[in-house]
């Protein structure tokens, strides 16, 4: 790539903050940028009066960040409404979750729009533009209606659901018509590129379909093995480790969200203490969930299901030297959460729905490759396709989940480190950086855009 590579994303992190920043995406990209010249550009995460028409710049190393503000009912529309509690249930096969409002459409086009035309001016011959995720489908579509003839690349970090699924949102068939104005439409699994093709061919775009590749995320997994092996000598892992007095540690990590299955998680380790009463004061789970959207409402009810459910089978089960759940619901520091991981024997990520999810893949590098833990993980998120040593769950089914915990709290060491072996093999085959490459390089051996050649179909989705 002889340009910049522009990075487009909802949220863009401060790289000026380091640590305890959570999500997926965020840490990705960090791992991924390497050293090229590169534009990142999105919202600042501030709220305004007004969405900015001009970016803020500033520069780190050899990206330039360029942020706008949000206006305050751009936010509301665009961010709360039409991205979180429309977009985001509907990719995640929940329908039923989803609130849907014209209002908030409108507010999805207005932002798109928006950041088009402040993207626009920055861009440069050669830049190659990478969009990502679900805020911003008509982002690409906006862009060439502005003249932009960049390359553009769209990638999915969410599951994209069978067609049937996706057209119960309102307006599902405008953007399925603007996602061709990209070049390359990347997407976690196998699964949900069919998923995204049928979907694209159905709604007349049978050239979008043609776009459309998987391209399974990962992490910088020999980065994050050492840290976790150097965090595990810390005094902060040593006080976990005494205040568990030789029980064993179940760990949960997980943005604060109804797709990460936590209820079940949680009714899962209820069954475990209640069917088999062996294992009572004898293994902790400690689930660290940051809480995430608090101002969107659904979340605000989940969190109260999670402090009651909490709160109930601790009371029945606690013991004057034993609480069987721990629950943080604060981030805890990047570095901590890897020497976290290291002791815990069991590693439990049981999301309903996931497009790939990192914590599995971080929990099996953070392994000590002598005496590894055993994962638990949903049949439904995108790493069970890579990660098909761990104990495969239903996640929908608690009974399940504690069958599971019961299977690896007996698992012989020859069997945790056969299925450690295999995961790691996985998780270390495909890390960020060859992610990022790896669809990097099919952007550039995508043909390039011929004038007017994005023009009808995406103009009319954005009309
Ligand atoms: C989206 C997709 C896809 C969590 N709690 C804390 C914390 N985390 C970190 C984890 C992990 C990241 O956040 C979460 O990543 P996931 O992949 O599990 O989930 P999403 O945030 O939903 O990410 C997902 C991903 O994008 C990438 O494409 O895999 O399917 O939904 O790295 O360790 N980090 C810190 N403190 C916490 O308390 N520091």
């Amino acid at each position: 790539m002889t340009g910049r590579l522009v990075i487009v994303t909802n949220r863009v992190p401060d790289p000026r903050e380091r640590g305890a920043t959570a999500g997926g995406l965020a840490v990705a990209l960090r791992d991924a940028l390497g050293t090229r010249d590169a534009l990142w550009f999105g919202w600042s995460g501030a709220v305004a009066a007004e969405t900015a028409a001009t970016p803020v710049e500033h520069q780190h190393g050899r990206t330039t960040y360029a942020t706008i503000d949000l206006g305050e009912a751009d936010h509301r529309h665009y961010y709360l409404g039409f991205s979180n509690a429309a977009l985001w249930p509907v990719l995640h096969y929940r329908l039923g979750v989803a609130r849907f409002a014209r209002e908030d459409w409108f507010g999805y086009r207005r932002v798109n729009a928006a950041f088009a035309a402040a993207l626009a001016p920055l861009l440069r011959d050669g830049d190659t533009v990478w969009v990502h995720d679900f805020h911003l489908f008509l982002l690409a579509a906006e862009l060439r209606a502005l003249g932009c003839r960049a390359r553009i690349g769209f990638f999915l970090h969410v599951p994209f659901p069978p067609r049937s699924v996706f057209l119960g949102l309102p307006n599902a068939q405008a953007i399925l018509e603007a996602m061709g104005a990209h070049d390359v439409i990347g997407v976690q699994t196998a699964d949900d590129a069919e998923n995204l093709r049928g979907a694209l061919a159905d709604a007349g775009a049978p050239e979008a379909a043609a776009k459309v590749a998987a391209f399974p995320i990962g992490i910088d997994a020999a980065g994050f093995a050492s840290l976790a092996a150097r965090r595990f000598r810390t005094k902060e892992v040593a006080q976990l480790r005494d205040s568990l007095a030789g029980r064993a540690l179940a760990i949960g990590i997980d943005r604060l969200d109804y797709t990460k299955g936590l209820p079940q998680r949680i009714a899962g380790f209820g069954q475990l203490l209640r069917r088999f009463p062996r294992h009572r004061a004898k293994v902790t789970f400690l689930q660290v969930a940051p809480v995430s959207r608090g101002a969107v409402a659904q979340y605000r009810a989940l969190r109260r299901e999670l402090d009651e459910m909490v709160g109930r089978i601790n009371g029945q089960y606690a013991e004057p030297d034993w609480g069987p759940i721990r629950y943080i619901t604060r981030a805890v520091a990047r570095p901590t959460l890897a020497g976290y991981m290291r002791l815990a024997r069991i590693g439990l990520v049981t999301p309903l729905r996931d497009g790939m999810n990192l914590v599995a893949k971080e929990y099996v590098a953070a392994q000590d490759p002598a005496d590894p833990g055993v994962l638990i993980l949903s049949r439904f998120a995108g790493a069970a396709q890579e990660l098909d040593a761990a104990l495969l769950v239903n996640p929908l089914d608690p009974d399940d989940i504690a069958d599971a915990m019961d299977v690896a709290l007996a698992m012989p060491a020859v069997e945790r480190l056969a299925r450690w072996r295999s995961m790691d093999a996985a998780v270390r085959a495909t890390t960020a950086a060859s992610w990022c490459e790896g669809f990097l390089a099919a952007l550039e051996a995508a043909p390039v855009a011929e004038a007017g050649r994005y023009s009808p179909r995406c103009r009319r989705a954005i009309a």
